[in-house]
C-alpha cells in the first residue's frame, strides 16, 4: 500500500482570501522593503505573541543570526571578548540553523547536553561550561517544549549573560498566561512553510528591548536605517509583502489549524498509549517502550511536532523503515547532533550522551492540519504493530 504520507504539509488560507488580500499589492506597487502588509503583520504578531516588539525577516534563521549576532557581538564588546573568542553555549539537538547563527557570526558554539525528559538545554551543564569568554546561551524550545526558562533567567542574572532563544518551534505557546517572547534577551519564531504559522518563508524576533528591536530592524536592512551612510552593518533578510500577506491570513485561521492539529495529536496518543500506563509528566509509556512529549505544567501547547524516543535506534530504524514500505515518510528529526556537521567539528568536541541518545532513537511522525483521523490512526497502528512483531 502506498499512502504517500509526508512528515509534514503546509496550511493554507482560502485561495480567494490570500489573492484579495495581494490585490492591494497591485495597487500600491509596494512589494518589499518594509512595505504596510509587513508593517500590518508586525503589529498583529505583537499581539498575538503578546511581544512589545517584533521585527520581521525574510526566514526564521536569517532572524536568529541576526538577534545573535546583535546580542553576542553587543555583550563581547562590553566584556573587552574578541569576537573570534566568543563562545555562545547551546545544544547539539536542534536543527542545523541554530548552529550555524554562531559560527556564520564567526563565534565558537560550545555544546551542553540536554534533559532527557524535555530535550531542552540543561542548564546545570551550562552553567559547567561558563567562562569569561562566554558571550551568550542560545537554548531551544525544541518540538514546542519550553525549556527550563527560570534556570536560564537566573543564570543570566547570576553572570550578566544573555539568553537568546530559538523559539523557531514554539509559535504562540505560553506558560500560565505569559508568552513565551517574554523569555530571555530575545525569541525567534519561524514561519516556514513546514511550521503550524507560515509565512511561505519568514520569521521574526521577539523583545522587550524596543533599542535592540530598532537595531534588528536596521541591521536586516543593509543598517540603512539611519539614513544611506549609516553604515551600521547589516544584511538584506526583509520580508516581503506577499510572504507578509500570507501570514496574515494564516493568523486569521491559526486557531483551527491549532484545533486540528490537537485532534491528530489526541488520535496519536491514545494509540499509542492504550491499554499501557502513561506518565504525561515525562511522556513515558511503559509496555511500549516508548516515549512521548512531555505536558508541561501551566505550558500550553501548539502541537508542533509528535516525535516518538524508542528504546534503541535499531528499533526507531525498524519504525521507520515499516512506515516507509507504507509510503508513510517520517523523519529522524533531529539526526545527527549538529555538533557532528563537518563544519562544526573543528569546534571543541562536545560530550552530550543524553542528546546522542534521544538522536539516535527519535523519529517525527507526519503531523500536520489536514492530516485525516483515518491516516494518523493507520500511522500510529503501524507503529505499535511493529513495536509487537519485535517484542
Ligand atoms: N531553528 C530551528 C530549531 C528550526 O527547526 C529551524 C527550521 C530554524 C531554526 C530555521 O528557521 P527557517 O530559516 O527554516 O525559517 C525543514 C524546514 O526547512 C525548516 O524550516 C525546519 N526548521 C526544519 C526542521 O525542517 P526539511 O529539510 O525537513 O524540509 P523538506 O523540504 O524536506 O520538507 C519536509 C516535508 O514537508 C516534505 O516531506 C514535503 C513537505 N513540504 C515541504 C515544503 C517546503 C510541503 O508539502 N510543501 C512545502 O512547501 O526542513
Amino acid at each position: 500500500m502506498d499512502k504517500n504520507i509526508n512528515v509534514t504539509r503546509p496550511s493554507l488560507p482560502p485561495y480567494e482570501e490570500y489573492t484579495e488580500l495581494i490585490k492591494e499589492i497591485w495597487e500600491s506597487g509596494w512589494l518589499t522593503n518594509f512595505g504596510p502588509l509587513e508593517n500590518r503583520l508586525a503589529g498583529e504578531l505583537k499581539a498575538y505573541l503578546d511581544a512589545p516588539n517584533v521585527t520581521l525577516f525574510t526566514n526564521g534563521h536569517q532572524a536568529l543570526a541576526a538577534a545573535v549576532r546583535l546580542i553576542a557581538g553587543n555583550k563581547a564588546a562590553k566584556a573587552g571578548i574578541e569576537p573570534y573568542e566568543a563562545e555562545i553555549i547551546t545544544t547539539p539537538f536542534t536543527f542545523i540553523s541554530t548552529t550555524y547563527s554562531i559560527t556564520e557570526a564567526g563565534f565558537k558554539p560550545v555544546f551542553a547536553d540536554v534533559d532527557p525528559v524535555t530535550y531542552t538545554l540543561d542548564p546545570a551543564a551550562v552553567e559547567k561550561l561558563i567562562n569569561s569568554k562566554t558571550a551568550a546561551i542560545l537554548p531551544v524550545h525544541v518540538y514546542g517544549t519550553l525549556c527550563d526558562v527560570d534556570a536560564f533567567e537566573a543564570i543570566s542574572r547570576r553572570y550578566h549573560i544573555p539568553v537568546v532563544y530559538d523559539a523557531a518551534h514554539c509559535f504562540g505557546v505560553s506558560r500560565s498566561g505569559r508568552g513565551v517572547a517574554s523569555f530571555g534577551a530575545a525569541s525567534m519564531f519561524s514561519f516556514h512553510a513546514t511550521k503550524a504559522y507560515n509565512t511561505i518563508e519568514g520569521g521574526a524576533v521577539a523583545t522587550a528591548d524596543a533599542a535592540l528591536a530598532e537595531a534588528l530592524r536596521a541591521y536586516c536592512g543593509f543598517g540603512l536605517a539611519g539614513g544611506a551612510d549609516a553604515g551600521v552593518g547589516g544584511t538584506n533578510a526583509k520580508m516581503t509583502e506577499f510572504a507578509a500577506a500570507m501570514g496574515i491570513c494564516n493568523l486569521r485561521h491559526i486557531d483551527e489549524v491549532l484545533e486540528k492539529r490537537r485532534g491528530i495529536h489526541g488520535v496519536y496518543t491514545d494509540i499509542l498509549t492504550e491499554g499501557k500506563t502513561f506518565d504525561p509528566e515525562t511522556g513515558a509509556v511503559s509496555g511500549l517502550e516508548i516515549k512521548l512529549l512531555p505536558q508541561q505544567r501551566g505550558v500550553t501547547r501548539n502541537y508542533a511536532y509528535f516525535p516518538v524516543v524508542f528504546k534503541d535506534s535499531e528499533t526507531a530504524l525498524a519504525v521507520l523503515s515499516e512506515l516507509s514500505a507504507q509510503g508513510v515518510h517520517a523523519r529522524r528529526y533531529f539526526y545527527p547532533l549538529t555538533s557532528s556537521a563537518l563544519s562544526v567539528q573543528k569546534y571543541a568536541p562536545a560530550s552530550t550522551p543524553v542528546a546522542e541518545s534521544i538522536a539516535d532513537r527519535v523519529i517525527a511522525l507526519p503531523f500536520y492540519a489536514d492530516l485525516s483521523a483515518e491516516d494518523a490512526a493507520f500511522i500510529a497502528q503501524t507503529v505499535v504493530g511493529t513495536l509487537e512483531k519485535r517484542g
